[in-house]
């Protein structure tokens, strides 16, 4: 079939008429991936409210993956079974949801390396990484002196550091209290921070190597710079007014507020020479061992800070328009894009206009000792008349630009050379992010577009009050846009990246190795399966394979007993995993994969016979993979006993 025969048909009317029917075959034929093939690239799309990530292939749009990260996960187990549980542990306690915003691939060569995806927590601020071999979520710190960690996690070109920042400021000071103070002391007494994870070149292990204390604003959007620029970092800010409430009106007030330029190879540099000051802080830092596939949670009692007074040349203001939101650097490292939310222009700022500004101290102020740059000094260009609500951009390495308006709910194509417009496509409905694959690095993508939307209204088969938020695949190959496809999302999708496949999928993890598993309760097979009772607990070392579990009978429990079931999966094949539930358990079930152990924790109430079984369809005989588990009264002297089949097992002893 002629792929994109029509096009001269497909005007941008036609293929996003709010009732979506007016697709041509082509648009069709260009998203088709037929049955058995795969897809070419890897997108993650951030799950926002859902505090997951979901992995979907472009450009079908079928879902691939979900993978937790800060929330609960009913479908694997994370966050509910032993293992993975401390993965959620902050200075808070257990956190079992939270909002998750942006996710950025890892980078080598100012480029996209697929080998981890780093995504922020925005309410109790925390940064996060995905092990893409495995799409699993192997590492969580948190971020203190932080609320609202919203402008995070920024990797820079080669992975030295992962960057986040705070969205509110927080009552912090020089000496690390964080103060009980009156909200009228707002203006006075709240700082921001901006945090440095150093990232280990070969694991990805992060360390808060180092925070700096910037001026009391809220910080939006950040991103690094590339190419020349590739030592700086840029945050926008709103409510410079400072302003403690209704902020809505407060922090609207003035008519700039400011882009927040950090040098951090010099603030690393100062750092690393003993210019910060070391503060008390209470932070957890969470990790999965692959080993032995059980997560620790480490509670660090410090972080180091640097002082902007104490560190000349390290950060700069630049003014833009009224409480911008997205900050993105174009593919070359020149052109700074800012988009303020509120304005009528999109302003572009120039990154060797602005080292020229620096040299020539061409300063209109400072705050808190940063020097604030002359708007007309560092200006390149303004794009005129660019639509309303101008939020996110993103670049296709032709030379385009691609700015989201909100307000105006479409995409807008203009030129980097001339600054105009060169076309526009309307968007179902009120676009927030959008993303091309690499679209945010020095070689992007220029085949397609993804948008993505806050309202859904009438895309879809209506499904009560609460629908499904929109994706919509754009194809940018051509002069015009053309709409090729819509597709449910999970949760909110704030940001995404993709990825071509090739730099995942021969990577990819197809189970863990038996011999190399260092689970502690590890059970290699089944000669070594066991109940041991010591006390109040009761450790149970099973194993499952195709199709039973052993001891797949078990007495000499306790009602109030702490039983721990340690359920090792002894398959050595891809695809299959066995799940594991016991009745009336109120917690976790599992869901193990080859080789691993998993274990989850069960405290009967109640005496009586308890059936367990596994809960994933592995094989004919999945139905048969049951058993019993005896609960008899507290004090009873039932002894320990279990079995698989006729021999049964001497009693073991604690
Ligand atoms: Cu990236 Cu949605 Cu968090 Cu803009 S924010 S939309
Ligand atoms: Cu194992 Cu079903």
């Amino acid at each position: 079939m002629p792929v994109l025969q029509s096009c001269s048909k497909t005007d941008n009317k036609a293929t996003g008429g709010a009732t979506g029917s007016a697709l041509s075959s082509d648009a069709a034929s260009a998203v088709y991936v037929a049955p058995g093939k795969h897809d070419e690239y890897y997108s993650f799309l951030s799950g926002g409210f859902s505090g997951q990530v979901a992995v979907y292939g472009l450009p079908s749009g079928r879902l691939l993956k979900v993978i937790p990260v800060f929330s609960q996960n009913p479908e694997n187990g994370y966050g509910y079974n032993e293992n993975t549980k401390p993965m959620l542990n902050t200075s808070f306690g257990f956190v079992p949801w939270d909002d998750l915003h942006h996710p950025k691939l890892s980078r080598a060569n100012e480029t996209t390396d697929g080998r981890w995806l780093f995504v922020n927590g925005n309410n109790t601020p925390r940064i996060a990484r995905i092990d893409l071999k495995t799409f699993e979520t192997v590492e969580i710190v948190e971020i203190p002196n932080s609320a609202g960690n919203h402008c995070s996690p920024y990797p820079t070109n080669n992975n030295e550091y992962v960057v986040a920042g705070t969205r509110f400021s927080v009552p912090v000071t020089p000496e690390g209290k964080l103060q009980d103070v009156s909200l009228k002391e707002y203006k006075d007494k709240f700082r921001g921070t901006i945090s440095f994870l150093k990232v280990d070149k070969d694991h990805g292990d992060m360390n808060l190597d180092f925070q700096i204390m910037v001026p009391g604003f809220d910080y939006d959007l950040a991103n690094g710079g590339k190419g020349p620029s590739s030592d700086w970092i840029f945050f926008t800010s709103y409510n410079t007014e400072k302003a403690g409430t209704l902020k809505e009106v407060g922090a609207s007030q003035n008519d700039k507020d400011y882009l927040l330029c950090v040098n951090w190879k010099l603030a690393a540099k100062y750092a690393a020479e003993g210019k910060a000051r070391e503060i008390p802080a209470n932070y957890a830092h969470n990790k999965m061992n692959h080993e032995t596939n059980q997560a620790t949670s480490t509670m660090k009692k410090s972080v180091k800070i640097l002082l902007p007074e104490e560190c000349p040349d390290m950060l700069y203001l630049i003014p833009v328009p009224k409480s911008p939101h997205g900050v993105d650097i174009d593919p070359s490292g020149e052109n700074i894009v800012i988009s303020g939310k509120l304005a009528s222009v999109i302003p572009v700022h120039s990154f060797s206009k602005m080292q020229t500004a620096i040299k020539n101290k061409d300063y209109i102020g400072d705050i808190n000792g940063i020097p604030v740059l002359k708007y007309e000094s560092v200006l390149q260009a303004e794009v005129k008349e660019p639509g309303l609500g101008p939020l996110h951009t993103e670049f296709d390495g032709k030379g385009n630009a691609y700015s989201s308006m909100f307000v105006s709910s479409e995409v807008v194509k203009w030129s980097l050379k001339d600054f105009k417009v060169k076309d526009r496509i309307p968007v179902y409905y009120s676009i927030g992010h959008l993303m091309i694959p690499g679209g945010d690095t020095k070689n992007p993508s220029s085949k397609y577009l993804l948008a993505m939307n806050k309202i859904t209204k009438d895309r879809y088969l209506p499904t009560g009050p609460e629908l499904a938020q929109a994706g919509q695949l754009i194809d940018i190959s051509g002069e015009k846009m053309k709409m090729l496809l819509d597709f449910p999302l999970i949760g909110e999708p704030h940001y995404a990246q993709a990825i071509a496949a090739e730099k995942i999928a021969p990577n990819s993890a197809k189970m863990y190795k038996l011999d190399a598993n260092k689970h502690p309760y590890a059970t290699k097979k089944e000669a070594d399966t066991k109940v041991v009772k010591n006390g109040n607990r009761v450790d149970v070392y099973m194993t499952a394979i195709r199709s039973h579990l052993t001891p797949d009978n078990i007495e000499g429990i306790e009602v109030g007993n702490e039983v721990y079931f340690h359920v090792t999966n002894l398959e050595q094949d891809w695809d299959v995993p066995h799940g594991f539930a016991v009745m009336g358990a109120q917690n976790a079930e599992l869901l193990i994969m080859p080789g691993a152990t998993n274990t989850f924790k069960w405290v009967p109430t109640k005496t009586g016979v308890f059936p367990f079984y596994c809960t994933d369809f592995c094989s004919a005989l999945h139905q048969e993979m049951q058993g019993y588990a005896r609960v008899s009264p507290k004090g009873s002297n039932v002894p320990i006993a279990f079995s698989t089949g006729e021999k049964r097992k001497a009693p073991s002893q604690p």
